[in-house]
């Protein structure tokens, strides 16, 4: 059974974090969902995408050299890429230690899940439903094959545990979920994926979990 979140260490820092955000993006919802698992306060600011690319200025790159969202300043601490925000927030405001553990076998389980985002999951899931609705330029079979041994290697680990490392969700759940949970729109049939399926729905159960659209 899932702990419910835990209160933030530094509670009046949240009032200082502010996340560049698009509210179709899947690597901002990772952020936003871990925010409010968190509890955390923060500002947004939203980005527009123009064909297929966000409408930045200079003043944007200088925080983020990418110029892709998300990107979150909390005070002096601007960080971009939606792995690195996910880290420094574990570490920074979640006392219970439990969405990054500090054991060092215990961490690396989390960050392997967090390297599949990185890789299959994003060149695979991610890109097949960029390229789908957003007008992303990129191989469409390839995203299509990257995508299915991603939800492969999911559901072997989800055949044998119910979250992706260790015994409760952590930041490994919060990394893939999104994209996963919007596989649909990139033209992943999940019916073949059971274990990642109940996955899905276990994961919604969460306390303080946040839709976006298309993810009810
Ligand atoms: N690896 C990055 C990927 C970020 C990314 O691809 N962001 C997309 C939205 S989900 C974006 O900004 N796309 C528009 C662009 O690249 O101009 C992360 O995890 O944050």
């Amino acid at each position: 059974m899932h702990t419910p979140p835990h209160k933030p260490l530094v509670p009046a820092a949240g009032d200082r974090l502010v996340l560049h955000d698009r509210e179709t993006s899947s690597n901002c919802y990772k952020v936003r969902l871990f925010l409010s698992f968190l509890a955390l306060p923060y500002q947004r600011v939203p980005v527009r995408l123009q064909a297929g690319r966000n409408a930045v200025d200079t003043a944007y790159l200088s925080l983020n050299p990418r110029g892709q969202v998300p990107t979150l300043a909390d005070g002096g601490v601007v960080l971009w890429g939606s792995t690195a925000i996910l880290c420094y927030l574990a570490r920074r405001y979640d006392e219970s230690r439990e969405w990054l553990p500090i054991d060092a076998a215990a961490m690396a389980r989390v960050c392997q899940w967090l390297e599949l985002a990185q890789n299959e999951i994003a060149s695979g899931l991610f890109m097949a439903r960029a390229i789908q609705r957003f007008g992303y330029t990129g191989d469409l079979a390839a995203s299509r094959a990257a995508g299915e041994q991603a939800l492969r290697v999911l559901e072997g680990q989800l055949e044998r545990d119910d979250w992706l490392a260790g015994e409760r969700a952590t930041l490994a759940d919060v990394a893939c979920f999104p994209h996963v949970a919007l596989a649909g729109q990139g033209g992943f049939e999940l019916a073949g994926y059971p274990s990642v399926g109940r996955w899905l729905a276990r994961f919604r159960k969460l306390e303080r979990f946040i839709p976006m659209p298309g993810v009810a």
